[in-house]
């Protein structure tokens, strides 16, 4: 079977590539632009196929498809960080939504009848109220940043190109997931990375941190991957389903968790341009929709996720 990753050099991508690995009668190619990183993906590259394409390039998008008629495709590749969003709105519409929108379209127009796993996010929900919690995926979207507006239309793009042209589309909103090869970007990545530092002297001993109140639903990347890969064998066409462990944490925990890790004890200090114009303070997940339907449940325990991503940023930094 022949499965296209979009986004295979990033995180998530390069995760569920090598998952994709371990399974018989799977071929694994990925899209990736010229000056795409290759990090992520160096010790797989020579079990995969890739090819160049920047997905806002429509005809660039319909030739790869062509090529390679994918039979299942998980379309990955994102302006995936919520703060650049706020500094580069357009960049993220134009990425995330035309980008898919030229995904859908070549699909449609060379007829082809591929699966296709669109890979939302929580932050779609955004502005939950406390009695809403645990989120289920009948909630009302409240998106809070560019980014989750973004997501909520490719979500929405997906349902009406599976309701208008009958497109195999199955949705998916992953709440917070990290893990090895998290972007330094983002929160729990940046805190190890930080760590690392100030461990190796190559940092004073303090870490910046941003907002520490909020708080997250994480499962580790590793189970995230499994639950998309299963999305497309057995979740239905036209559908969502939350992705989530249904257990969060306040930001503060996890910094903690990671300073009992870690073989120094740093100051904790807040860094202004590390807080958003309006923040989701709380993302807590429901699952129960998925879980019934694919028996997946997440399997590694937070305090190992940490763990490994620390080591991570030991070994790189
Ligand atoms: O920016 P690059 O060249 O390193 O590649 C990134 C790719 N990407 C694109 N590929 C083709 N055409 C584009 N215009 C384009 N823009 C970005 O998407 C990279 O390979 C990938 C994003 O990787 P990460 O930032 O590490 O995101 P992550 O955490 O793997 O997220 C995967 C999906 C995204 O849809 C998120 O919005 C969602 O999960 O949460």
């Amino acid at each position: 079977m022949k499965v296209l990753i979009t986004g295979i050099t990033g995180f998530v991508g390069s995760h569920l590539a090598e998952y994709l690995l371990t399974k018989k009668n799977v071929e694994v190619y990925g899209i990736e632009r010229w000056r795409s990183k290759e990090d992520n993906i160096l010790n797989i590259k020579e079990k995969i196929r890739l090819s160049y394409c920047d997905l806002r390039d429509a005809s660039s998008v319909h030739e790869i498809i062509r090529k390679i008629k994918p039979e299942r495709i998980f379309h990955l590749a994102a302006q995936s960080f919520v703060l650049s969003s706020w500094m580069a709105p357009a960049e993220t519409l134009t990425t995330n939504i035309i980008g898919e929108l030229n995904l859908f379209e070549a699909v449609r127009e060379l007829g082809l009848h591929p699966r296709i796993h669109i890979a939302g996010s929580s932050e779609e929900y955004g502005s939950v109220l406390e009695k809403e919690l645990p989120v289920k995926e009948t909630n009302p979207l409240r998106p809070l940043s560019p980014y989750g507006v973004s997501k909520v239309g490719q979500d929405l793009l997906a349902y009406q190109y599976h309701q208008s042209y009958g497109l195999y589309v199955v949705r998916t909103r992953a709440f917070n997931h990290t893990g090895p090869r998290r972007g330094e970007v983002f929160a729990t990545s940046n805190f190890a990375k930080q760590i690392a530092l100030i461990e190796k002297r190559r940092q004073e001993p303090v870490v910046k941190v941003g907002n520490l109140t909020s708080r997250r639903d994480f499962t580790d990347v590793r189970d995230v991957v499994k639950a998309y890969w299963l999305a497309l064998e057995k979740g239905e066409k036209g559908e969502v389903y939350n992705i989530c462990s249904g257990k969060d944490y306040t930001m503060r925990q996890v910094l903690n968790l990671l300073l009992q890790m870690a073989k120094v004890k740093p100051k904790i200090k807040q860094d202004p341009r590390r807080m958003r114009p309006s923040d989701v303070m709380r993302l807590l997940g429901d699952n129960t929709k998925f879980r019934k339907l694919t028996g997946w449940k997440p399997e590694i325990p937070f305090r190992k996720t940490l763990k490994d991503l620390l080591n991570y940023w030991r070994e790189r930094v």
